[in-house]
């Protein structure tokens, strides 16, 4: 894509994406968005010259406004402001790397207005790939998953038709409580959950891996991105993170991925697909590595994962009350107010305790996942 805007471009993946884009060249930054960082955003308008930028937390508005005001970038703000850089039309692509169910509104805005999506943000399928797959196939556009096993998994079926999935093997690094018994968990700290062994990812994300709830999300992530039932989608704990997830097929052969675990690799191959580019980040020595090696997840001191595959199988609105509930109990978590265990405790209870049953659609989802933040939060 020549042409981009970025949902979420001071976090992690969005930092990485505007690295990848100087890294390749000859890619135009038609959007930015932020959620506070105002001094960073400030540094990547005067670099990219967007034609519009975006600050979530409205207070920070005024404060965005005057930092630029010499420049000739439109600032906005807000929900109303993520939608308005989804929908800037010199973009082809728009990259939704905002944290959590709020990337939801703005990656409908943007398949409405016939964006491909570079997918980062995994909770829009989480919550809503029974209504996102259907829109994106409608409006003719793709979604390109930037989330590595995914990104893996999209590489493995090139050239392969999606009917001959017999299964999807994902791949999970097992965090950094990997070997640990559920009573071992009772006490850890944030900082332990904090320092995954592998991987540089934002803080919300590194604490899902930590509770294997990123994986769980990623199970029903990959469910809708690749249309099969999440019971043929098996998680591989492979501690190495090289072999980025593998794909089955109906004569029982497995294709795999492998590179370094650096998201620059998966960023670059949905931003320039179908083509690939020139080297974004190392290159894989496996006599270094020597040997990889898979483990069963364990089910009973990572709750969580099971707690997906039930969500998933319970269907409708429990996804979204499930990813919701969760994004309560990690920030609640990171703020020192409830220790490790309490996390999968809250899920479990908030997705107990939902009783609706609408019909699924964007308003029911949303009033859903309001129902659950607000239960969790009481919790
Ligand atoms: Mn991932």
């Amino acid at each position: 894509m020549k042409n981009i805007s970025i949902i979420g471009s001071t976090g992690s993946i969005g930092t990485q994406a505007l690295q990848v884009a100087d890294t390749i060249g000859d890619v135009a930054v038609s959007g930015l968005s932020a959620n506070c960082n105002v001094k960073l955003l400030e540094q990547q308008i005067r670099k990219y010259k967007p034609e519009k930028a975006c600050i979530m937390d409205e207070s920070l508005y005024g404060e965005l406004r005057q930092c630029v005001s010499d420049t000739s970038t439109v600032v906005c703000a807000g929900l109303e402001g993520l939608c308005e850089i989804a929908s800037i039309p010199s973009a082809e692509g728009v990259l939704t790397s905002v944290v959590g169910s709020i990337g939801l509104i703005p990656t409908v805005e943007a398949i409405n207005n016939n964006k491909n999506i570079l997918l980062a943000n995994k909770e829009t399928l989480v919550t809503a790939g029974s209504i996102i797959m259907p829109l994106a196939k409608k409006k003719n556009v793709s979604i390109l998953p930037v989330d590595s096993e995914h990104s893996a998994i999209f590489q493995c079926l090139r050239g392969n038709s999606m009917n001959k999935i017999s299964k999807i093997l994902l791949t999970a690094s097992g965090g950094p409580f990997f070997g640990k018994s559920r009573s071992e968990l009772a006490g850890v700290t944030k900082s332990d959950a904090l320092r995954h062994p592998n991987w540089s990812m934002g803080a919300k994300v590194t604490i899902d891996s930590a509770t294997m709830m990123n994986k769980g999300l990623e199970v029903i992530e990959a469910k809708w991105l690749f249309d099969v039932e999440a019971e043929d989608i098996e998680v591989y704990v492979h501690r190495q993170s090289i072999v980025h997830s593998m794909v089955e097929f109906c004569d029982n052969s497995v294709i795999a991925q492998l590179g370094i675990p650096d998201m620059k690799l998966p960023i670059a191959y949905a931003l320039m697909y179908p083509e690939r580019t020139t080297p974004v980040s190392d290159k894989l020595n496996l006599f270094e590595i020597k040997s990889l090696t898979f483990d069963r997840p364990d089910f009973n001191t990572f709750e969580c994962l099971g707690l997906a595959y039930e969500a998933i199988k319970r269907g409708g609105q429990i996804p979204a009350v499930m990813n919701a509930a969760n994004e309560i109990a990690v920030s609640r978590f990171l703020n020192d107010e409830i220790e490790f265990l309490r996390i999968p405790d809250i899920i479990r209870k908030t997705m107990e305790a939902y009783k609706g049953n609408e019909p699924i659609s964007i308003s029911a989802i949303l009033s859903s996942d309001k129902w659950a933040r607000q239960y969790s939060s009481e919790l």
